[in-house]
């Protein structure tokens, strides 16, 4: 059976619908349009200062609200620009916070829950730890989440991963797609491409005996083509995006580890902590390391990231199809090598 896991989703968030941004009254999502006339001017107003983190970050960092109340959020931020923005949001719409200025943002909310504010400007090393939390109480079925699949497939998601197998030629999915009606029909299944590693499927598939007739080669081009199955070139526009935004920092702008940040998270003559934490973002376009992980582990190493390492986590600000674009954008760099 293959989950259309997209679409539920993106159900779910619409569902959800639970927050009105306007700016100023200027910006306004669509479906926000009739509680316009519904917010009162006398709303209950938070005074939000933004310093970098190392200044503190957020002040307050925590705020409350009522379900189905609106409330007024006035940033300002005390030394360069910021960005505010409320994680998991599926249309992000975030606002600049330039020094000495106040921006307004009216919010509410229809579902109690946590949610996590973010800075979206990169205002210096330690940038994503500008974080902070919107509590949100009242009526309502609450914000939860689905355990992710990492957790329940009791993965070690900080342990090496090397692949066993790795293509010794470039992969021609194209080609790959042409044996489809010969594959057992786990080989499509959503559930297999996200617990398994290309490595791992490669050895099972190399396993059938219905393909014993196919090559090495040819076996690789149908791991590629199911990999490619799984996203779309919008998906992939997206994670560019969110990639190009968030990741490519650190992980470099073609995934190979080299992002300008990398120097800050280590000194340049120590390769290790001395506990043997990785501290240097992995090289993306090398199949040796990435084919060896599953999407389950990758997407959990987004949802929670590093122990100490400097991959911060992206649990609560990017939404599951966001993290499951993302892991079929990083694959990209190494399916292409
Ligand atoms: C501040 C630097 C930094 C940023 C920003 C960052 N990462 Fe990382 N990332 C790292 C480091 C360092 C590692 C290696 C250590 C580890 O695995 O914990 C890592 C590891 C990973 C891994 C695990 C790879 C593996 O093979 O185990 C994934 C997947 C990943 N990052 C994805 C992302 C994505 C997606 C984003 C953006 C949404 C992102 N990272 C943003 C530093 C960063
Ligand atoms: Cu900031």
């Amino acid at each position: 059976m293959v989950i259309n896991r997209v679409n539920k989703v993106k159900q779910e968030y619409w569902a959800r619908a639970i927050l009105v941004v306007l700016i100023g009254a200027a910006l306004l999502i669509p479906f926000a349009g009739k509680w316009l006339q519904a917010i009162p001017n006398d709303l209950p107003t938070w005074v939000i200062h933004a310093r970098m983190p190392e200044k503190g970050g957020w002040s307050p960092s925590r705020i409350t609200a009522q379900v189905g109340e609106p409330l007024k959020l006035r940033l300002t931020s005390e030394d360069v620009i910021h960005g505010f923005a409320i994680g998991k949001m599926d249309e992000p719409s975030s606002v600049e916070i330039e020094p000495g200025k106040v921006v307004e943002v009216n919010l509410m909310f229809n579902q109690p829950g946590t949610y996590t504010f973010y800075c979206t400007r990169w205002c210096g090393e330690n940038h994503w730890r500008m974080r902070g939390v919107i509590e949100v109480v009242g009526e309502g079925t609450p914000l939860v989440e689905d355990q992710p699949l990492y957790l329940k497939m009791g993965l070690e998601i900080d342990a090496p991963h090397p692949a066993e197998e790795v293509p010794s030629n470039s992969v021609d999915p194209q080609q790959g797609s042409t044996f489809a009606r010969l594959l057992p029909s786990y080989a499509l299944d959503k559930q297999t491409y996200r617990t398994s590693s290309p490595a791992n499927l490669w050895l099972r598939l190399r396993a059938e005996q219905k393909l014993i007739e196919l090559s090495d080669d040819e076996i690789w081009n149908i791991v590629a083509w199911i990999w490619e199955q799984q996203t779309s070139p919008e998906l992939l526009a997206e994670a560019k995006q969110l990639y190009a935004e968030n990741c490519a920092a650190c992980h470099g702008e073609t995934g190979k580890g080299d992002g300008v940040m990398v120097r800050d998270l280590m000194p340049p003559d120590t390769e290790e902590h001395s506990s043997g934490e990785r501290t240097r973002p992995p090289d993306f376009t090398d199949p040796n390391h990435l084919f060896g992980a599953s999407p389950a582990l990758l997407e959990g190493k987004i949802i929670r990231g590093g122990m100490g390492t400097g991959m911060p986590y992206w649990g609560p600000i990017l939404t599951d199809e966001q993290i499951e674009a993302l892991v079929s954008y990083i694959f990209q760099f190494a399916w292409e090598k």
